[in-house]
C-alpha cells in the first residue's frame, strides 16, 4: 500500500520536477469512480456505479459494467451485434484484471455473448491467464454459458456492403472514427481497491484469426493496485507495440497525472506506428487518488466519467491531431 507520508513524498519530488503541480493534486482521494470508453460508457458505468455505490468491489463492477455493452445489440463492436471478421463471423477478445494482480483473457472466441464473465473464470478457476478459440468456447460452455448466435441481421449486412465494394479482400484494418466500439472501463471502489476490463470484437473485417489488443495485458489494459490502471482503444497493432496500457501505468508510477500519462504513451504510440496519422488510438486513466485522464490521436474520441460528485457525464479528451 502506498502510505500517507509516501504519498505527499511522491508529491514533493513530483513538483520539483516540475511533471505536475500542487494545484493539480486533490487533498482527499475521489472515491468510487468509474470511467469508460466511448459513449456506450454512459450506460455501462451506470451498471458499474449500481456495485459501487453500494460499497461493491471494483472488479465486480466492471464485469456487470462491460457486460452491459456486450449484451447491447445496438453496440457495433462488442459482443451481440459485433462487426464480423473478414469471412463474416464475429470474433471476440476481452480481459480483466483486478487489486492482486490476478487476471484473465479470452481471445479469437465465438459465439458467446459475455466473453468478460469467461475471462473472470479463467482468472478465478484455472491456472492460466488465456484461453482462445475452441478452448475457450469449450471451458465457457463447461462453465454455464450458453451458446448464442452473435451475428445481427443489421451486422450481417454491413458485412455484405463491405464484401461488394471489397470482393477479393482477405481481410481489412479499418478503424471508424465515428462509431466505436471496444469497451474499456477502469474504476476505484469505496476501498481504494483498482480493477479493469476491456472487452471487444475487434476490428471490423479483420482477416480472420486476428486477435488485437484488447485481451492482451499491459496492452488493452492494465491495473497496478499501488498506482492506477488504464485501458486503451483503437487500433490494436499500434497499442500492442507500445504496450501501451502497462505504460501508461508506469507513467503515472513517475510520478505524472493520469492525463499526462496518456499523452506521453500516446506519443510513444506514434513514435513506434509511422503510419499513425492514419490511426486513432485512445487511452483512459485513473490513478489511486481517483484521479481521472484521457488523451488520443485523432478528435472524435469521448470517454464516460462516473462519480459521486458531478454523475455520468460525458468528456472529451484532448487529442495530437487538432480538432477542426
Ligand atoms: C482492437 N482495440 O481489436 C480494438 C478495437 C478498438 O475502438 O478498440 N476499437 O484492435
Amino acid at each position: 500500500m502506498i502510505s500517507r507520508r509516501n504519498l505527499i513524498g511522491t508529491t514533493a519530488m513530483v513538483a520539483a520536477g516540475g511533471l505536475t503541480t500542487m494545484a493539480e493534486e486533490k487533498a482527499t482521494p475521489t472515491r468510487p469512480v468509474v470511467i469508460s470508453t466511448w459513449r456506450h460508457g454512459l450506460a455501462a458505468n451506470q451498471a458499474a456505479w449500481k456495485v459501487l455505490s453500494q460499497g461493491g468491489r471494483a472488479l465486480d463492477a466492471v464485469e456487470a459494467g462491460v457486460r452491459e455493452s456486450e449484451s447491447d445489440p445496438n453496440v457495433a463492436s462488442v459482443g451481440l451485434g459485433g462487426l464480423p471478421d473478414a469471412s463474416c463471423e464475429v470474433t471476440l477478445d476481452a480481459c480483466i484484471m483486478n487489486e492482486n494482480g490476478d487476471c484473465g483473457a479470452v481471445a479469437y472466441l465465438k459465439g458467446i455473448e459475455n466473453p468478460i464473465s469467461v475471462a473472470r473464470m479463467v482468472m478465478e478457476k484455472t491456472p492460466h491467464v488465456m484461453l482462445v478459440g475452441e478452448g475457450a468456447k469449450r471451458f465457457a460452455l463447461a462453465n454455464g454459458m450458453k451458446e448464442k448466435e452473435l451475428l445481427t441481421p443489421g451486422a450481417k449486412k454491413e458485412w455484405e456492403k463491405w464484401k461488394a465494394k471489397h470482393p477479393d479482400a482477405i481481410g481489412h484494418r479499418e478503424i471508424n472514427f465515428e462509431n466505436h466500439d471496444t469497451i474499456g472501463m477502469v474504476a476505484i471502489d469505496a476501498a481504494g481497491n483498482l480493477s479493469g476490463a476491456c472487452t471487444t470484437s475487434g476490428l471490423a473485417w479483420k482477416l480472420p484469426g486476428r486477435v488485437g489488443d484488447s485481451p492482451i495485458i499491459g496492452a488493452g489494459l492494465y491495473v497496478d493496485n499501488e498506482v492506477g490502471a488504464a485501458t486503451a482503444t483503437g487500433v490494436g497493432e499500434a497499442v500492442i507495440r507500445a504496450v501501451g496500457s502497462f505504460l501508461v501505468v508506469e507513467l503515472m508510477r513517475q510520478g505524472n497525472s493520469p492525463q499526462e500519462a496518456c499523452r506521453l504513451a500516446t506519443e510513444r504510440v506514434i513514435e513506434k506506428n509511422p503510419d499513425w496519422k492514419e490511426l486513432q488510438v485512445g487511452f483512459i486513466a485513473i490513478d489511486k487518488r481517483g484521479r481521472v485522464g484521457s488523451y488520443c490521436i485523432q478528435p472524435g474520441f469521448d470517454y464516460a466519467v462516473y462519480d459521486q460528485e458531478n454523475g455520468n457525464r460525458m468528456v472529451t479528451p484532448p487529442s495530437r491531431v487538432p480538432s477542426k
